[in-house]
């Protein structure tokens, strides 16, 4: 028996890594019954066939798991932005913010393409990334030619994972660090390229303490699994506010004696945080239920 990490999942065949060494293995036939999957991040002891083959006998308890796209384990979520193609958004980083927090995961954040951004473009996204900074995020914003390895040393040890929209340049980071990878990454005109995203899977990669994963690019996000009145949890300076409101459960949207306006009002809580709160929360508290 071995203990390995599953670093890709690719039609039922998960490769895991021993210690650099590599096995394709497949879960034993009672995964498939009990309808539990072992995904990329799992911590597997498995069974070795041969030399390169194995079957998986049991997955070890995940300390968090990501549901779209399907990661386990992860150390560090890495939020990649484009500063520019696609534009910087506050309203979408509050959202990716929000998931992230929704699944107990430690975001920061990581901007791309300063070298595309005009100079005042780029003084916008600074004073929007100080806001962040002041909530207490690790926030990195970087261009062609920033130092990739200083860049990936900033984040801790373990597994780090690279979120974000299809697009924002998770996979060129990648092929820039490990420049033997060749990871495809976009290069059709965008106008042709519209909503394709060129990576498909999950893939993890070894990195000097730990891991990197490279994911799918996604154009929706999913706020099912988040009810309404724990969103504002997820927004972690309004949390924070919160405390201090004089109801318990205070939503912050009309309650009297209500801390977060207090702050907001008094110019402590950034008026875009509160109004893409106030949004989500409206959002949520109007979906309807699917029986
Ligand atoms: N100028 C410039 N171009 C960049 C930068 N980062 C990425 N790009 C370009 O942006 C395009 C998209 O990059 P990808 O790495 O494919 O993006 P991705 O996030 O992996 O996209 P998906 O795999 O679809 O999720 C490519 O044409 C890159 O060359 C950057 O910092 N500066
Ligand atoms: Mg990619
Ligand atoms: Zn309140």
């Amino acid at each position: 028996m071995k203990t390995g990490r599953i670093i890709k999942s690719l039609s039922g065949v998960y490769r895991v890594d021993v210690q650099g060494k590599m096995y394709d293995t497949k879960p034993r036939g009672l995964f498939r019954k009990n309808k539990f999957s072992p995904i990329v991040g799992d911590v597997v002891d498995f069974d070795v066939e041969n030399k390169i083959e194995g079957y998986i006998q049991h997955v070890h308890e995940r300390k968090n798991e990501l549901k779209r796209p399907p990661v386990s384990n992860i150390d560090h979520l890495i939020i990649v932005m484009s500063a520019v193609e696609p534009d910087f958004s506050t309203q979408l980083l509050d959202r990716f913010l929000v998931i992230a927090h929704s699944y107990h995961l430690r975001p920061q954040i990581l901007i791309t393409k300063k070298d595309l951004a005009t100079s005042e473009i780029q003084q916008n996204i600074q004073q929007q990334l100080a806001t962040y900074a002041d909530i207490g995020y690790q926030i990195q914003f970087i261009g062609k030619d920033s130092d990739i390895d200083a860049i990936f040393n900033e984040w801790g040890e373990g597994l780090a994972v690279l979120s974000g929209q299809s697009g924002v340049g998770k996979s060129t980071l990648l092929n820039h660090y490990f420049p033997e990878l060749q990871l495809e990454t976009q290069h059709i005109s965008k106008s042709l390229n519209r909503g394709r995203h060129t990576t498909r899977h999950v893939e993890l990669f070894e990195r000097s303490n730990g891991f990197i994963a490279d994911t799918p690019g996604f154009s929706a996000l999913d706020f099912d699994h988040i009810q309404k009145n724990e969103v504002k949890e997820y927004f972690i300076d309004i949390n924070e506010f919160g405390e201090l409101c004089k109801f318990r459960d205070c939503n912050h949207i009309n309650e009297p004696k209500c801390n977060v306006k207090e702050q907001l009002a008094q110019g402590n809580l950034a008026q875009f945080r509160y109004d893409h709160y106030v949004q989500l929360f409206n959002e949520i508290s109007n979906r309807k239920e699917r029986y």
